[in-house]
C-alpha cells in the first residue's frame, strides 16, 4: 500500500454530534491514510436535533484553497465530497474534480435521510446534485437519496429484488461505474446494495439493526468503503468492511445508552480500523 495516501474531504465541519469531516478523519487516518479537509461550512453541530445551528458558511473558502494546492502541484490520490452548504459549492467541487484528474472521484451526495430531505437541502441543491454524480467514480447515496437523485419517491419502506437492481443500475447509467446504495430495507431487512458495472456485478452486504438512530454513520460509511477501495480492496470486501465497523460501532453505542444525537462512540472502536480482519459477509444479488 502506498504510505503517502492523500484525500481530500469536502465536507463540512460540526462542532458536536461525530458526523463529516469529524468521523471522517479519524476513519481515515486510522487505515493509514490522510485527510486533508476542505470544510464546506462550520457548524455547531449537526443539524439533526440540537435546535438552532450556528453555520458558517465556507463557499469563499474552498476556490482560493484548490488554487493554492494547484500552484504547489500537490496532488491527491482520491477527491471525496459531501455535505455542501450552498449551490456554488457544487461549482467548486466540480472544479476540484477537473482539476485531479487522475484521482479516484468519490461522491456522498449528502441530502436527506429516512425518506426526508435535511434542513439545509433546498431544491437547487437538489437538482444539481446530479451534476456531481455524473462526472463521479463512486457514489453512495443513502436509500432515500438514490431516490431522489432518479426522481422517486424517497420513501422506500420495502424494496423488491428487481427495485434495487433497477436503482443500482439507473444510478450507474448516470454516470458513476461503482454504485452503493446504504440503509435499504427489503423483505424485512436491513442492507447495503452495491454494482460494479465493469464487472457487470450485483452485491448485497446484510447487517443486523438495532432501534437508535445514529446521526453520522453514512459519512463513516462512505470514509471506510473509500478507504478500503484505496487500499486495494474488491468492492464486496470494502461494502464489507464499512458495514461490519458501523455494525460493530452502533453496537457499541447502544449498550452505553448514550444520547443518539451525539452519534456513535467512534473513538473507541477505531482501533477496529487499523487492523485488517477477514471478512466475507457478502452476497451477489
Ligand atoms: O451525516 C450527514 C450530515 C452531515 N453534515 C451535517 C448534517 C448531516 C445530517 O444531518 O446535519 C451538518
Amino acid at each position: 500500500m502506498n504510505r503517502n495516501m492523500k484525500v481530500a474531504a469536502i465536507h463540512d465541519l460540526s462542532g458536536i454530534g461525530r458526523c463529516s469531516l469529524t468521523v471522517i478523519l479519524p476513519a481515515l487516518s486510522a487505515m493509514g491514510i490522510q485527510v486533508c479537509p476542505v470544510p464546506t461550512a462550520i457548524l455547531s453541530s449537526h443539524t439533526g436535533g440540537f435546535g438552532d445551528v450556528v453555520l458558517r458558511d465556507l463557499t469563499d473558502y474552498i476556490s482560493p484553497a484548490l488554487e493554492h494546492y494547484k500552484r504547489l502541484d500537490f496532488d491527491f490520490d482520491c477527491i471525496y465530497s459531501g455535505f455542501l452548504a450552498s449551490t456554488e459549492q457544487i461549482d467548486h467541487c466540480l472544479d476540484f474534480f477537473n482539476s485531479y484528474k487522475g484521482a479516484l472521484k468519490v461522491v456522498d451526495p449528502v441530502m436527506a435521510d429516512h425518506g426526508k430531505p435535511y434542513k439545509t437541502c433546498n431544491d437547487q441543491l437538489r437538482r444539481r446534485m446530479g451534476e456531481l454524480v455524473r462526472i463521479a467514480d463512486i457514489i453512495t447515496p443513502n436509500v432515500t437519496e438514490a431516490a431522489m437523485l432518479l426522481g422517486e419517491d424517497p420513501y422506500q419502506p420495502d424494496m423488491t429484488l428487481q427495485q434495487m437492481k433497477s436503482f443500482l443500475v439507473r444510478l450507474s447509467e448516470l454516470g458513476p461505474e461503482t454504485v452503493v446504495i446504504t440503509s435499504v430495507f427489503s423483505g424485512g431487512k436491513t442492507c447495503n446494495i452495491g454494482y460494479d458495472r465493469v464487472h457487470s456485478k450485483f452485491w448485497r452486504v446484510p447487517y443486523s439493526m438495532v432501534s437508535g438512530n445514529y446521526p453520522g454513520t453514512g459519512d463513516i460509511f462512505a470514509a471506510v468503503l473509500t478507504g478500503s477501495i484505496l487500499r486495494g480492496d474488491s468492492l464486496p470486501l470494502a461494502m464489507n468492511r464499512a458495514a461490519s465497523f458501523l455494525e460493530l460501532a452502533i453496537k457499541t453505542t447502544y449498550g452505553y445508552s448514550t444520547d443518539p444525537r451525539e452519534g456513535i462512540l467512534l473513538e473507541g472502536c477505531l482501533s477496529y480500523l487499523m487492523g485488517n480482519p477477514t471478512l466475507c459477509d457478502y452476497e451477489t444479488l
